[in-house]
């Protein structure tokens, strides 16, 4: 190849100046690396999404995803690596069968925790599913006890159990109605048929006549035959262990047959959806919940909820936040995803969250798990009582006890020593309804009652 030769001469003076002069040409920039995809770490939520009950199920998934999404917006690094939580949300229909199968699909798609199921039908038979798989599971709602009683060390619950629920609600009816007869109705489910036990035995301990055990199940909307058989032998109460779906059918046909007795419910049908199912019907039902109301949830998961999802949170979604929360918690403790990691910073939780403190006794049930007793006015379910320790709180009371104390403040009585912790709770609620005078006789009206034999585990 020809170079002329002044061009040549030109580079090489060029070459010789810069030489001279130190300089050399500067290094290439090194090429921009792209961050490292984060580690992703499933999180299983399962509760029925379509059918009777979905609103419900709806309400679960919310809470569980409010609380994953919050936790990857602040950010999370978990071994050194930066973390995004990926709800892996499932269907399993309130139909134990389904659920088997749904939790076998969050186990093969490899979650590290699941919030979940909602019901006791289908929660007891898939937990079986998630221990021989080594993954914890808590649910924000199945109060059957068989679900705790099974040995199971990966298995928790953020609500209350039946044998406490059953004994709050039942001596409530006894001591505030005064009823000499009480029908009993089941929706021959693991949760309806096992609170209506629970219940029926409270009554009879009180000294109540107990009619004939009635039985639906968890698709009877028409409840003419049993009301009717019902109505004849005079009740002056009917308990219902059921969900909302098929309770709110059951009190509109008993006041349109013209039954004039009380009705009470359990937590399933506890909800404003009665309202809406049996109208004015609905009016003066008393009904119980197995933790804290909804109104009287942390303000920051209150205002969350709605701004997120655009509805007020139903009834267990400020616990199944609250169990999505407390698994990222334990990973982040535990500095693992793994199961085996994280399950002992689990099963050691003391969480202050939106329904409270939460700490797991060696079973993985809540320990001192409030009751609430309700009455539906002016078409919403009005809290009159919360039961903590034995004691019986207004929603007022609950809230001043569970605001921060000033740093001057006198000790807390020990009866309350349960209640700190719970700082960031919705402000009181305004002038309680009228139907509140009527709390004589609640104090002591719900110890905790001891463990009882385990439900069977096949029903719904
Ligand atoms: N606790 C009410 C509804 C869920 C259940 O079946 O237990």
């Amino acid at each position: 190849m020809n170079v002329p030769t002044k061009t040549l001469s030109l580079a090489v003076i060029s070459a010789v100046a810069l030489m001279g002069c130190g300089k050399e040409e500067p290094p290439p920039p090194p090429p921009v690396q792209a961050p490292p995809p984060p580690m992703v770490i499933k999180i299983g939520s399962v509760a029925p999404l379509t059918g009777g009950i979905a609103h419900l199920g709806k309400d679960n998934e919310n809470g569980a995803r409010l609380a994953v999404d919050e936790a990857n917006a602040a950010g999370v690094t978990i071994g050194g690596k930066k973390v995004k939580f990926e709800l892996v949300s499932e269907d399993d229909q309130a139909d134990p069968k389904v659920g088997n199968t749904v939790a076998q699909k969050l186990v093969d798609a490899k979650v590290a925790g699941i919030v979940g199921h909602l019901n006791s039908g289908t929660t007891i038979p898939a937990s079986a599913i998630y221990n021989g798989a080594g993954i914890p599971m808590i649910s924000g709602s199945a109060t059957n006890p068989a679900l705790t009683e099974q040995g199971f060390k990966g298995v928790f619950r953020v609500v209350g159990r039946d044998d406490q629920q059953g004994p709050a609600v039942a001596n409530y009816l006894a001591t505030n109605n005064k009823p000499k007869t009480v029908a009993v109705i089941d929706d021959a489910t693991a949760y309806g048929e096992g609170l209506a036990n629970e219940v029926e035995k409270t009554l009879k301990a009180a000294g109540v006549k107990v009619l004939p055990r009635e039985k639906g199940t968890d698709k009877t909307v028409d409840w003419k035959a049993v009301l009717t058989k019902i109505k004849g032998k005079k009740p002056d109460a009917v308990f219902y262990g059921g969900m909302d779906a098929t309770g709110g059918p059951l009190l509109k046909q008993a006041r349109e047959l013209k039954m004039t007795a009380v009705f009470a419910f359990g937590d399933g049908a506890c909800t404003d959806k009665m309202a809406e199912l049996a109208g004015a019907a609905a009016e003066g039902l008393v009904c119980s919940q197995a933790g804290i109301p909804v109104q009287a949830s942390g303000k920051k998961f209150l205002d969350a909820y709605k701004a997120k999802f655009k509805a007020d949170p139903i009834l267990y979604s400020p616990f199944t936040y609250d169990a999505a929360n407390m698994i990222i918690a334990a990973m982040k403790k535990a500095d693992s995803p793994d199961p085996a990691k994280y399950l002992p910073a689990l099963a050691a939780s003391d969480h202050n969250g939106a329904s409270g403190n939460i700490k797991f006794d060696e079973k993985g049930d809540r320990k001192d798990a409030e009751m609430t007793i309700f009455t539906l006015k002016d078409g919403k379910i009005t809290p009159l009582a919360i039961i903590k320790g034995g004691k019986s709180l207004t929603l007022d009371e609950y809230a001043a006890l569970s605001a921060p104390a000033p740093a001057a403040a006198p000790a807390q009585p020990a009866a309350m020593g349960g209640m700190q912790g719970m700082s960031g709770m919705a402000a009181p609620a305004p002038a309680q309804p009228a139907a509140m005078s009527g709390m004589q006789g609640m104090s002591g009206m719900a110890a905790p009652a001891a463990a009882q034999a385990p439900a069977a585990p096949a029903k719904k």
